[in-house]
């Protein structure tokens, strides 16, 4: 006899997720692979892969142990196709109505088990350093919401890298001594690549059948599949890439597509792995003296300050706000976002690294992509979309604030105190990427300029109103200010010539 059914979605892998744990003699575990959840946007077939995986892993991780599982894959000819849809059914074959599910990260489906006519409890997700309650009692009254503060009472409550009340090392944040650009060469070989085992063999042939057409490869597929993978891949990071992970957090590297970084929010995301023992993995290193505090404090602000923050933004911001369009920018994302052929070397190679490996690192996704949308005026929502289809770590609770706050200003400047823009300069200094590019970073206007720097000032230019008065712009409006009448409106019109060319699909 079934008492109640659990819901267990892909991105909740673990045994320590809220409903989970909540388990007794009588319930029944919901899992489902449905066609809904994997074209609600047209993912990564990676991502789908690693998660469908995991999903059959960790399933099986629980029958063993006893546990009662119904768990429907795509391919299943009963396959109702939504979340909703597969606990109607099982609520019907075992004539229950009571369901208990982890509150999931995203409005869409939070909406979804509301509506459902079953009677559905969501209990909070507590993977997480920080409850919802408490994001809103940091929030609340606040004037500006930065990281860096939320970051500190993150700190004080994990005591990560503390010293009773200071911080270790004196000081907070290390950010200032993690800006070296792109060295020569590097000696870290990546992460840590796992040999598909028979079910993950098994789903590549299911997701290639399905979604081979979608913008993205399954070949030489190596994510680790299952808890004690991510481990492994943790492990490897600690030891072999932390020690530089803050000294090259931002640079760049055409043939070098992890540089120093983790590659673990796949794993953070989806359950694999948990927040606090990568901080603590990470802490022991610095303890040990095997690596320095900027590399551990700027790995651990990511996981308990910036990941925690963009949580707390977007649900305290509510399901409006990854409508959020302040600039009202209308652009339609160009092709060259989707593989079409572009001269911009720096977005050739990213989105290159992102159709192969469902994965590019922070300063790519900022400083390249994310920068080049907001210049160009591309609408906040289609670009969101694209982050979310094209990255295996991509889920709106932690994709929004990046996207709509960080690098759109889409959302008014609640994440961002001043829009996140750069001309070539910066990708320049920070990466390898504009040798051998067509375009010129340091050509600011005629033939071969590059376009990062033409729409630099066409961004500032058409913005004036909302940015002139901020003091962080002030120099920037000065600069421009200085510019002959002449060189401004070749300016502008080379950059009005080059959005013109792109809208029509020339190769830009
Ligand atoms: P590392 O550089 O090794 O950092 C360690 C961990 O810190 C990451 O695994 C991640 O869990 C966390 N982290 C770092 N930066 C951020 C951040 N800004 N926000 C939240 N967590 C952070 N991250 C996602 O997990 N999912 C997304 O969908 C996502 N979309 C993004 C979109 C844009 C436009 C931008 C600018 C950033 C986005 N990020 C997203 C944040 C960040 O780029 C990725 O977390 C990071 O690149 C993952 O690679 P890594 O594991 O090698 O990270
Ligand atoms: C992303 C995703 C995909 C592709 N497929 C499924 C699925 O078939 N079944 C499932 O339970 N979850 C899936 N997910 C993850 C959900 O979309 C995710 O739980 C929500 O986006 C909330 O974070």
């Amino acid at each position: 006899m079934v008492s109640r059914l659990i819901l267990v979605l892909a991105d909740q892998l673990t045994r320590n997720v809220a409903a989970l744990r909540d388990y007794r003699d009588g319930d029944l575990i919901v899992m489902a692979e449905v066609s809904d959840e994997a074209t609600y946007v047209p993912h990564h077939p990676r991502k789908i892969a690693f998660l469908f995986t995991a999903m059959r892993k960790f399933a099986a991780s629980l029958r063993e142990e006893g546990l009662a599982v119904a768990y429907t894959t795509l391919d299943d000819p009963e396959n109702t196709g939504s979340i909703t849809g597969e606990l109607i059914r099982r609520a019907d074959e075992h004539g229950v109505s009571e369901v208990i599910a982890t509150e999931p990260g995203e409005w869409r489906l939070i909406q979804a088990l509301n509506d459902c006519p079953l009677t559905v409890r969501q209990i909070e997700d507590d993977r997480f350093i920080a409850t919802h309650a408490e994001f809103e009692r940091w929030a609340e009254g606040r004037k500006e919401l930065r990281m860096e503060w939320w970051y500190r009472e993150m700190r004080r409550k994990t005591g990560l890298l503390m010293e009773g009340d200071e911080p270790a090392g004196g000081k907070w944040n290390y950010d200032h001594d993690n800006r070296k650009p792109a060295p020569g060469e590097i000696d870290f070989s990546g992460p840590m690549r796992f040999t598909p085992d028979e079910t993950t063999e098994e789903v590549l042939t299911l997701v290639g059948n399905r979604f081979g057409n979608s913008f993205g490869s399954l070949d030489d597929f190596w994510f680790g599949t299952d808890s004690e993978q991510a481990s492994r891949a943790l492990t490897r990071f600690i030891k072999h890439a932390l020690p530089n992970f803050g000294d090259y957090q931002d640079a760049m590297m055409s043939e070098e597509q992890f540089l120093y970084h983790s590659i673990i929010s796949v794993y953070l995301n989806s359950g694999l792995l948990d927040p606090m023992d990568a901080c603590r993995a990470a802490e022991d290193a610095w303890k040990a003296g095997d690596a320095p505090i900027n590399a551990v404090e700027g790995f651990i602000r990511q996981i308990i300050g910036w990941r925690e923050y963009v949580r707390g933004i977007y649900y305290r911001e509510g399901s409006d706000y990854a409508k959020r369009n302040d600039l009202n920018h209308n652009r339609s994302l160009p092709g060259f976002f989707w593989g079409d052929d572009t001269q911009m070397r720096c977005i050739s190679k990213t989105v290159e690294q992102t159709r192969t490996q469902a994965y590019a690192h922070h300063i790519q996704r900022l400083m390249v992509t994310g920068n080049f949308a907001l210049l160009a005026g591309l609408n906040p929502q289609e670009v969101q979309d694209w982050y979310m289809a094209v990255y295996a770590d991509a889920y709106e609770w932690v994709m929004s604030a990046n996207v709509i706050g960080m690098t759109q200003f889409a959302d008014g400047g609640i994440v961002a105190s001043k829009p996140y823009v750069s001309s070539a300069n910066y990708i320049d200094k920070m990466s390898d990427y504009c040798k051998g590019c067509h375009y010129s970073a340091k050509k600011k206007t005629g033939e071969g300029a590059c376009p990062f720097n033409l729409l630099y000032w066409h961004f500032l230019d058409r913005h004036r109103e909302k940015f002139e008065k901020n003091p962080r712009m002030a120099q920037m409006y000065a600069t421009w200010d200085r510019m002959s009448d002449e060189k401004q409106t070749t300016i502008r019109d080379e950059a009005d010539t080059f959005l013109n060319r792109m809208a029509q699909g020339a190769l830009v």
